[in-house]
């Protein structure tokens, strides 16, 4: 490319070197904001290199994932994100031919209050992991991001380093939608990751609600990240959530904070001793480390790696997997039903009558639900024997 076509059309006629407006080439990449697919840097933005925003057919996509083209995964990834019925269909077409190359990745969930530090723990766990030729890619579930989208620019931030290695891919959570709906695409997302040769998922999730739940059904390894000193409640942290855990990081174990953490851990350690174990035959511990200083995030790596080797050996691994995909059937059922019930015409036209009648003491809950439900299936009958 000549040297003038990077300047400004309005550059004037004798401008020497000294004139210092340039207009930069764009860098391709997916709209992850991460670099563009080999030998498809530097393109300008859009106009050239992205001519075909045609749609891909199922055997693109297909292909594209799983001889790794970026472009393809975070295009795939959309795709998988739409709620279009014809997406819809075709994603799933996607997933089916995936899936035989699936299952190969080790499936990490983090979770902790808002600034515990997870995306900076994913950031030096993930820095270290490529450095070690894992190929890492890493997810987020964060129904708040829905409305501040604030954690999404955040990790952008906080995970620099780790944005711009090639063998990592950083997949901010779809902002709206149902936190159920979130859920299902990040487990499809991590399934077109495997796909596409990422051997390592970490998913993140602030720990305030039901997302920690949904990431314990899709991860085989599930971390709680906890800082120092704060007590339980002032760490939102639910003893539920501990009770999921299969360790525990004492974050931000540096400077003054050390002996603090250490205490926590000792605290912690003793109460773990009291819990049901979260995973059969493991013993859950707690670990101080420090994202920031990186200490202890190889120890957590060698903690993970024992685990898959300890549960694998003794086929919990296996069978939490197993089950996973069951209850996600499940979940997708009820789901869908869910939808299904409160979308039908019937149903909505008497919907507020019948809560009415219920709140007024006029009819009995179940007697209302009962009609409901049978307005719902006379419906539902009806629609069956016409197609
Ligand atoms: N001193 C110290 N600070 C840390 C450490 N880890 C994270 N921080 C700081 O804590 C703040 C929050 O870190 P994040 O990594 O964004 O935390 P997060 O848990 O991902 O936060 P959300 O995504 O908002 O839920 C940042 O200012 C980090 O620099 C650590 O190990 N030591
Ligand atoms: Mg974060």
């Amino acid at each position: 490319m000549a040297e003038t076509t990077k300047r400004p059309e309005w550059t004037p006629e004798n401008a020497s070197d000294a004139f210092a407006t340039r207009v930069m080439p764009g860098v391709v990449g997916g709209h992850d904001g991460l670099p563009a697919a080999k030998g498809k840097e530097g393109t300008a933005v859009a106009v050239t290199a992205v001519p075909s925003r045609r749609q891909l057919t199922t055997n693109e996509y297909v292909q594209g994932v799983l001889t790794g083209d970026r472009a393809v995964l975070a295009r795939a990834i959309t795709l998988i994100e739409s709620n279009a019925s014809h997406h819809v269909d075709q994603a799933q077409e996607v997933l089916k031919q995936l899936l035989p190359h699936t299952g190969r990745a080790t499936r990490v969930g983090l979770t902790g209050v808002p600034g515990a530090g997870k995306s900076s723990l994913i950031e030096t766990l993930g820095v270290t992991l490529v450095a070690q030729g894992h190929k890492v890619a890493v997810l987020a579930i964060d129904p708040t991001s829905s409305v501040t989208r604030g954690s999404i620019l955040g990790d952008k931030t906080r995970m620099e380093k780790l944005a711009t290695l090639p063998a990592a891919f950083i997949r901010p959570s779809p902002s709206g939608g149902i936190p159920g709906g979130v859920a299902r695409k990040t487990r499809e997302t991590m399934l077109v990751c495997e796909a596409a040769g990422f051997d390592v998922l970490l998913v993140e999730t602030v720990g305030a609600g039901q997302s920690e739940i949904a990431v314990r059904a899709m991860v085989d390894f599930f971390l709680l990240l906890l800082v120092p000193g704060a007590g339980d409640e002032l760490q939102g942290i639910k003893k539920g959530v501990v009770e999921l855990a299969d360790a525990i990081f004492i974050n931000k174990a540096d400077g003054d904070n050390k002996i603090r953490a250490e205490a926590s851990r000792a605290e912690y350690n003793r109460a773990l001793h009291y819990l049901p174990p979260a995973t059969a035959g493991w013993r859950t511990q707690a670990d101080t480390g420090s994202a920031v200083t990186g200490e202890g995030v190889a120890h957590l790596w060698e903690v993970i790696r024992q685990f898959q080797e300890t549960t694998m050996a003794s086929g919990v691994w296996q069978a939490r997997r197993r089950e996973q995909s069951r209850d996600w059937l499940h979940t997708l059922i009820a789901e869908q039903l869910h939808a299904y019930f409160y979308n039908q015409p019937q149903v909505q036209a008497q919907l507020s009558t019948v809560e009415q009648a219920v709140m007024d003491g006029e009819m009995p809950v179940t007697a209302a639900a009962r009609h409901l439900l049978h307005l719902f299936n006379t419906e539902a009958h009806e629609t069956f024997r016409k197609t």
